[in-house]
């Protein structure tokens, strides 16, 4: 009886609970002494503060972390272009400065080219023998024929000396006082023909011949000498005679 009392009042108590709106939260039984009220009185500061701080924290962190990214990323690209512009400020400096040798180099050498040209180089000739312009002279101390002259000549690699202006005859004139010399001079292939030793053509070059020279005197005269004062005589080639040996330098 006592038990259908305490059902029927606890009904009683359900009823009215629910005719009151139904909108109010249940509160638990009881469980071992304490109430369902003060378990959400703790979780509720955590659910609304402390939740949403955390989120907008991890939002903070994860942003935070994809612009260092970016940053990183960023700096990486402009590295190189950072590197780029000190390389090409050097390479730029270089070019300058051989730009500059170059154009001083190129000086120099015109500046060499025209001093060679006002002064050239003093020709070197071998011992015995004596320098004219760009050639070297000898002059024998001994007299031969015509043909051991020229052989002698040849032996120093050399000829029997071709005059080709004025100033070389001058030149010759001076080291001649001693006696008549050969020259490179002869028609003895072909009587009249005159022919340069080394090639020269007769027909164009300067002459010194000595009045009514050649005259071929005997028909045996088919070998020039240079004579003291400097002029020109045809004479028999087996005549021994000093001889002049010229070469380049
Ligand atoms: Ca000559
Ligand atoms: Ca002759
Ligand atoms: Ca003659």
């Amino acid at each position: 009886m006592e038990l259908n009392e305490y059902q029927n009042s606890d009904e009683l108590r359900h009823d009215q609970q629910k005719s009151d709106g139904g909108e109010q939260e249940v509160s638990k039984p009881e469980r071992d002494g304490k109430s369902a009220a003060p378990v959400r009185g703790i979780w509720s500061p955590f659910i609304s503060f402390i939740l949403p701080g955390l989120s907008i924290l991890l939002s903070l962190v994860v942003l935070s972390t994809v612009v260092i990214l970016f940053s990183q990323h960023f700096r990486e690209v402009k590295m190189p272009d950072a590197n780029f512009k000190p390389h090409h400020s050097q390479l730029k400096s270089n070019v300058t400065r051989l730009s500059e040798e170059v154009r001083s180099l190129l000086a120099e050498h015109k500046s060499q080219m025209s001093k060679q040209k006002e002064n050239p180089p003093q020709v070197q000739c071998p011992d015995q023998w004596r320098r004219f312009q760009q050639n070297c002279y000898y002059f024998s101390l001994v007299t031969k024929n015509y043909t051991d002259a020229q052989r002698s000549c040849t032996s120093m690699h050399a000829n029997l000396v071709v005059i080709n202006s004025a100033e070389e005859k001058v030149f010759l004139q001076h080291w001649t006082h001693k006696g008549s010399h050969w020259i490179g001079l002869s028609d003895s292939i072909s009587e009249g023909d005159w022919r340069w030793v080394d090639g020269t053509d007769y027909a164009s070059s300067v002459k010194f011949w000595s009045p009514n020279e050649p005259n071929n005197r005997y028909n045996v005269e088919d070998c020039a000498e240079l004579l003291v004062y400097g002029e020109w005589n045809d004479a028999p080639c087996n005549f021994h005679r000093y001889w002049i040996c010229e070469k380049s330098a």
